[in-house]
């Protein structure tokens, strides 16, 4: 098996402050987030802006560029950012931190779908929430729709192309990957892919591992084994650690952080890095090796950092 890819996830824009204390959102914390991670076994780091002031998602390519800088400064890690963003941001908005640095990578999300978080609402109802946005936010995911129509795909795909930035394609349902493989025929997009799983979100398929081989078994079908490889996100608790316990011993690769999941076990609070010291001794214990950085790169066929523009 190739050496095993952990990429970090560190804030994302569906976690809110309430639920953890250690939800980086400053920008300097995310950045040292970041750095722990690296030094932890993460090769890839995921990264999403916040509103320093508030912790409010943010789509600020300036923020985007500034995290991304402070990673380049301290760690060789792949920076993967998002165009996913977060609620209420319109795909042009979630398009700009990509498309102005440049980077190795950035998530394309494959398809439009209900994406919730309400049922997280009740408990901070009353236990009280920390931030002014959060309760209308948390709440506000029961009517939201995660756009990512066939118009958008196209302009995802087509600014990628144009800033050679290698898509993370974000599958959250079997008819994501079909919805790939149309993307293929119309010559949007090229293999070999580099897919995530992502498996838990109210809206999309569960994190179980019978949705993963599901998965596994379409992926196969539509663009053959040889063309692609994969990692799996499972959000929530447990499902991280189970769906990544899949991906180390199925030979994908794994994404974990605070974007997906806050706890480290049962009701305790996770911090970033800790999550990837967990995968790592899970893999240590199934006897996978981690892959560096450059290992990440070679296998992913990435263009390297000295081609980014940040
Ligand atoms: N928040 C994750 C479930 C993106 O940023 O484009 C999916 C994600 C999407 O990371
Ligand atoms: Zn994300």
């Amino acid at each position: 098996m190739d050496k095993l890819i952990i990429t970090s996830a560190l804030t994302g824009a569906i976690t809110v402050p309430s639920q953890s204390e250690y939800l980086p959102f400053k920008t300097e914390d995310i950045i040292a987030d970041a750095v722990a991670c690296v030094e932890a076994g993460a090769s890839s780091i995921h990264i999403h802006a916040r509103n320093p002031n508030n912790g409010a998602p943010s789509s600020d390519p300036e923020i985007v560029r500034e995290i991304a800088v402070g990673i380049k400064e301290r760690t060789d890690a792949v920076v993967c950012i998002t165009t996913g963003g977060g609620m209420g941001m319109t795909p042009q908005e979630r398009l700009r931190g990509a498309a102005m640095c440049k980077p190795e990578l950035a998530s394309f999300n494959l398809g439009s779908m209900n994406f919730s978080m309400h049922p997280v609402a009740k408990r901070f109802n009353q236990l009280g929430w920390q931030k002014d946005w959060e309760k209308e936010y948390v709440e506000g995911t029961k009517n939201f729709i995660f756009s990512n129509t066939f118009g958008s795909m196209e302009i995802f795909a087509q600014t990628m192309a144009d800033n050679h930035v290698k898509p993370e394609f974000e599958a959250y349902d079997v008819g994501h990957l079909h919805n790939l493989h149309f993307l293929v025929q119309q010559g949007l997009v090229k293999g070999p892919f580099w897919i995530q799983f992502v498996l838990g979100v109210l809206g999309g398929l569960t994190a179980e591992p019978q949705s993963l081989m599901m998965m596994l078994e379409t992926a196969d079908r539509l663009f053959g084994r040889e063309n692609y490889q994969w990692s799996v996100i499972g959000v929530g608790y447990p499902n991280e650690f189970h769906m990544a316990t899949m991906g180390i011993i199925m030979g994908g690769h794994v994404r974990v952080g605070l974007e997906d999941n806050i706890f480290i076990r049962q009701r305790e609070l996770a911090r970033n890095h800790e999550l990837v010291e967990k995968v790592v001794r899970l893999a240590n214990e199934l006897e996978r090796e981690i892959a560096t950085p450059d290992e990440m790169r070679a296998m992913l066929g990435l263009k390297g950092l000295d081609a980014v523009n940040f």
